[in-house]
């Protein structure tokens, strides 16, 4: 057998081998709108780019975990692994049949001709990460242009930034002219008070900003009580699910890029969100209503 492409950095965990049958049934039509593929990296390699080299997590892994936690649908989020080539990305939209919509990674000086070949594949938004462990963080000029480009696809932006870094980045996000839906509630350090200076700016952004979305994914990135209850994490996704019950979204995060301490079983997961949006109004709109709005209007109800 030859060797793989790419070796997966040392100490890497893979996703969970045999995730339980989640005890939570999740509604029909219910979107899974937070997760990545990747590679397989002889396929479509890893980014020279990159800060890390994951675990190939394909396609086909992907729609197996979708049916066996009961989704009907993936929004893929191009991972900085694949850096801005977004074959691998497009390469699951394409073969989705329809159910997987995706958030991809420009350049710049990308061609409205490639915009156009993402927006036909099915992506429906672009990812700026602003976590200096994960990319070299664009300027805020080049960040801007980006964003005036997509607003005419009808597009929208995905943030990924950490707590302390929202006060600086504040009037930059509020700037933005498109929907700006925030990855994992922008990270709150959750040992601090859910209703402290810290997590009420967050909820400030996004409450008075009626273009700011946020996602109440990955407990297992932020707790430090653990799993599978993440205890400590409950108290924020709640609030905000509680405060913006029409602009929230989930999602598993599989296949669980960079955790050191553990790696989720996402069966778990799914058990967590009665925990967070705790009726089953507030579970229609996280789970269907919202991410259909955005990622699949013209079906929407
Ligand atoms: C996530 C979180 C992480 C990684 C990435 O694109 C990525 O590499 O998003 C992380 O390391 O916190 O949302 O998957």
């Amino acid at each position: 057998m030859s060797a793989p492409a790419f070796q997966m950095d040392e100490g890497w965990l893979v996703f969970h081998p045999a995730p339980s049958v989640p005890q939570f049934k999740v509604p029909s039509g219910a979107v899974d709108a937070h997760c990545h593929v990747f590679g397989p990296g002889d396929q479509f390699p890893y980014a020279a780019t990159r800060k890390y080299t994951p675990c190939d997590a394909p396609k086909e892994k992907l729609w197996a975990l979708r049916d066996h936690l009961g989704f009907d649908r993936n929004v893929i989020v191009q991972a900085t692994c694949h850096g801005a080539d977004n074959r691998a990305l497009v390469d699951a939209l394409e073969n989705s049949d329809g159910r997987a919509r995706g958030v991809a990674t420009v350049a710049r000086d990308v061609s409205d001709a490639e915009l156009q070949r993402l927006n036909d594949a099915g992506v429906r938004g672009v990812r700026f990460s602003f976590v200096k462990r994960l990319v070299d963080v664009l300027p805020r000029d080049t960040l801007t242009a980006i964003a005036e480009r997509i607003q005419t696809l009808g597009w929208h932006l995905v943030i990924y930034v950490e707590s302390q870094d929202l006060p600086d980045l504040y009037d930059f996000f509020t700037s933005l002219p498109t929907i700006v839906v925030f990855d994992h509630m922008a990270r709150p350090d959750v040992t601090k008070d859910p209703q402290g200076d810290e997590f009420d700016l967050f909820i400030k952004l996004v409450s008075e900003n009626e273009n700011m979305w946020a996602k109440v994914s990955c407990p297992d990135r932020l707790t430090v009580t653990g799993p599978p209850e993440y205890r400590d994490v409950i108290p924020f996704a709640k609030r905000v699910v509680e405060t913006i019950p029409d602009r929230v979204l989930w999602g598993t995060d599989w296949p669980h890029p960079n955790l050191k301490s553990h790696m989720p079983d996402d069966g778990k997961l799914v058990d967590y969100i009665p925990k967070i949006a705790v009726t089953r109004e507030l579970q229609q709109k996280l789970l269907v209503d919202n991410p259909m709005r955005l990622y699949w209007p013209e079906e929407a109800s």
